[in-house]
């Protein structure tokens, strides 16, 4: 049985070997990454069952995810290789314009995964798990991926399957109001969602951690985590709970990934009963060593890790 069902596009990442703008940088290091994917991955990591749907192109660069994925345990039964479209691409530039921050560039348009539809979502696979988990970026890609989206929503709904969603609105493949626009239509059906305050600041108006959340939570999911960054997370319920734990300070090499290895954390430790302060200082602390290596999911810990991490062991301050 699978703890975790998650549904998006993963692609080839083509990630700097250097910092600097990418016109100068010469080596490019092939790793496979997509926000689900990453999720699950993490999942597995912590010790949970986790199966991604999604479409790959059936090319050299779609088998190369595919067995990846599989080889870190994750469920790919239900991806499927599509021969008329390609696998999706985008490149990592690191440390510049912001030091110690990633930029990214996608080749993706017209990708397998953004060819999914409805029928891609299996009603039985679905049903079958704990949580239900996609994102933003899924909804930014094709009409056809948000009805994919609705599909999977009402099947988990139905089935009693935990709804998870993470806001992740990438600006570079929508707008702000579309993002505000098409999430508003399924924040309603969620049950746990993760943001940040700039993607809070899109989808109601409030950047303040305790209010975002606030407005979150009456349109419907009864808890909801605010990513901070380098200041750590907050999250409260419907219940009127609330936590913040802070960030560790990490060496950072690439920031790309961080906040599925935090998503991924965070829910498996609810899967185990951990108290929200328990679970945002574990998932603050799989977010900080995702950092610290190039790829998304090479440094998502286990959670033997994670405690060895807060334990101090390994804990490298800059
Ligand atoms: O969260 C990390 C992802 O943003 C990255 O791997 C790329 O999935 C990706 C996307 O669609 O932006």
């Amino acid at each position: 049985m699978l703890e975790i069902v998650t549904m998006g596009e993963t692609m080839i990442q083509l990630n700097a070997f250097t910092s600097g703008p990418l016109r100068y940088v010469n080596y490019f290091e092939k790793h496979a990454a997509g926000t689900e994917s990453n999720v699950a991955v993490g999942t597995v990591r912590m010790g949970y069952a986790a199966g991604w749907i999604s479409k790959l192109g059936d090319d050299e660069l779609g088998h190369y995810i595919h067995n990846f994925l599989k080889g870190e345990g994750v469920d790919v039964s239900h991806v499927a290789f599509d021969r008329e479209a390609p696998t999706g691409l985008y490149f990592v530039q690191r440390d510049y314009p912001l030091p110690g921050k990633s930029v990214i560039y996608y080749y993706r348009r017209g990708s397998a995964a953004s060819r999914l539809g409805p029928d891609d979502v299996d009603v039985d696979y679905v049903s079958s798990a704990k949580v239900f988990h996609t994102t933003g970026i899924t909804l930014a890609l094709s009409g056809s991926c948000r009805k994919a989206v609705e599909r999977a929503f009402e099947v988990a709904r139905n089935a009693g399957v935990e709804v998870s969603f993470d806001s992740n609105i990438r600006l570079k493949l929508w707008s702000p109001e579309e993002a505000r626009r098409v999430i508003s239509g399924y924040i309603g059906s969620t049950d746990i969602v993760f943001t940040d305050t700039q993607d809070a600041e899109i989808m109601v108006g409030d950047s303040d951690p305790e209010g975002a959340a606030e407005k979150l939570i009456s349109l419907g999911p009864h808890t909801v985590v605010v990513k901070l960054g380098d200041k750590g997370a907050y999250v409260a319920t419907s219940d009127g709970e609330k936590a913040m734990k802070p960030a560790y300070e990490v060496p950072v090499i690439d920031t790309v990934g961080a906040g599925d290895a935090f998503d991924a954390a965070f829910l498996s430790c609810r899967l185990r009963g951990f108290t929200l302060e328990r679970s945002l200082e574990v998932a603050n602390a799989a977010g900080a060593l995702c950092v610290t290596v190039r790829g998304d999911v090479e440094a998502i810990p286990t959670f033997e890790d994670v405690e060895r991490f807060l334990a101090g062991k390994g804990h490298i301050l800059r």
